[in-house]
């Protein structure tokens, strides 16, 4: 099989029986809990959101078993998968538990991924992932290092998968320092996912379901979260740090210039970047779970102009010239399948998924995006990305 024209499912998670066995011994969000359901059968939900109703969601194998993860790969074309752990990690528990169920959920995931089958005709296995790191209120800076260095230690785990919280304070903390500094050195690929949200007040009284935390607040979250480490610096100080944010980066692509015009009118905060903040997008990377062919090619557009901004002479004058095919091509290296299983299932018994059919077609339909750019989104910027040819 040509390596080149592999599907890879880099947004894709999993709650690993270890992490569902500790949800089920719990008594507030989140937890897993079994109840009889209105047909009388046994049912395990699961409740993850505050804001959720008190009944949460179905919650089965799909969620954990590997087994149910290799088939919806099967079942969707799918070869290789990097898998996280689904929101909200371990966010929620007090450091030491926090550091010890990180240690042992690794551990977990890199057996879960060392023992999957290989892809047929090459070394591939189908299942790598992102670990976890206790990256709660109060944990000592030497218990993420040491968290970023077991991770690096372990061949199958390419990255981490973070929310936006940090130690309480956001990513933008400088506490975090020691903790980018790691990452960067040991070559991790950093998962920025979202989970809160924003205020629900927002939001309004009516009920609108799951509705507005998923398409909005998720997003807002990414959009704010992604938006303070570039106005902290830490894109300049950390050049190499590789940040894929989910949902293809929020609102950030849209609000990038207005973003730079607020920045230009601030000469405070404009004095501690080296750069105007539409350069920091094309140091990102982007999954491609937006649903839409004209989301997908905007986005590839915003990403493949950054040149432009640079700060370096050079690269400027190199750049102004783009044309829009030029700068497409050039955002869409960055760009990235993904899938969000096993969230978003149909509604009713179908062979593929609606959700993954759409993220597929959205890519197929991006006006300016050749073969070579939609094999690149589909497989090829992952297998670089995660130096999975070595
Ligand atoms: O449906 C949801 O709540 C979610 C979630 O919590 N996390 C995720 O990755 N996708 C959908």
């Amino acid at each position: 099989m040509a390596t080149q024209r592999l599907l890879v499912d880099i947004h894709t998670h999993v709650y690993l029986p270890r992490y569902a066995a500790f949800l089920r011994t719990r008594t507030t969000v989140p937890r897993i809990f079994s109840r009889t359901s209105p047909t009388g059968q046994q049912e395990e939900r699961l409740v993850i959101l505050d804001n959720e109703p008190s009944g949460g969601r179905p919650v089965g194998a799909q969620y954990w078993d590997r087994e149910e993860k290799l088939k919806f790969m099967d079942r969707h074309g799918i070869d290789v998968s990097i898998v996280s752990t689904a929101n909200p990690w371990l966010d929620f528990l007090p450091a030491p538990t926090a550091h010890e169920l990180a240690v042992e959920l690794n551990d977990d995931l890199e057996l879960y991924c060392s023992t999957s089958p290989s892809l047929s005709g090459n070394d591939l296995k189908r299942l790598y992932g992102f670990g976890l790191l206790p990256l709660v209120p109060s944990a000592s800076t030497e218990s993420l290092v040491e968290t970023v260095e077991q991770i690096a230690k372990l061949p199958h785990l390419k990255g981490v998968i973070m929310g936006s919280r940090g130690l309480g304070k956001g990513l933008d903390d400088d506490a975090l320092e020691p903790v980018w500094a790691a990452i960067e050195k040991a070559g991790l690929v950093i998962f920025l996912h979202p989970h809160y949200g924003v205020d629900g007040k927002a939001f309004g009284e009516k009920d609108n379901g799951h509705v507005l935390p998923l398409a909005l607040g998720f997003p807002f979250e990414t959009t704010t979260a992604t938006t303070r480490l570039i106005l902290s610096g830490v894109f300049d100080r950390y050049p190499n740090l590789r940040l894929l944010l989910a949902h293809s980066g929020g609102t950030l692509p849209q609000l990038s210039s207005r973003l730079a015009s607020c920045i230009d009118h601030d000469p405070v905060v404009q004095s501690r970047l080296k750069h105007d903040a539409r350069y920091y997008l094309g140091k990102l990377y982007f999954d491609a779970v937006a649903y839409g062919s004209e989301e997908l090619g905007f986005v590839s557009d915003v990403i493949g102009r950054s040149t432009k901004f640079s700060a370096a002479p050079s690269s400027a004058a190199a750049s102004k010239g783009l044309g829009i095919s030029q700068k497409r091509t050039l955002g869409s290296q960055r760009m990235l399948f993904g899938t969000d299983h096993p969230f978003f299932p149909p509604l009713s018994e179908t062979a593929k998924w609606k959700s993954v059919l759409e993220n597929l077609e959205a890519i197929d339909g991006v006006d300016g995006w050749g073969e070579a750019e939609k094999d690149g989104v589909r497989g090829g910027n992952a297998l670089k990305l995660f130096d999975l040819l070595g």
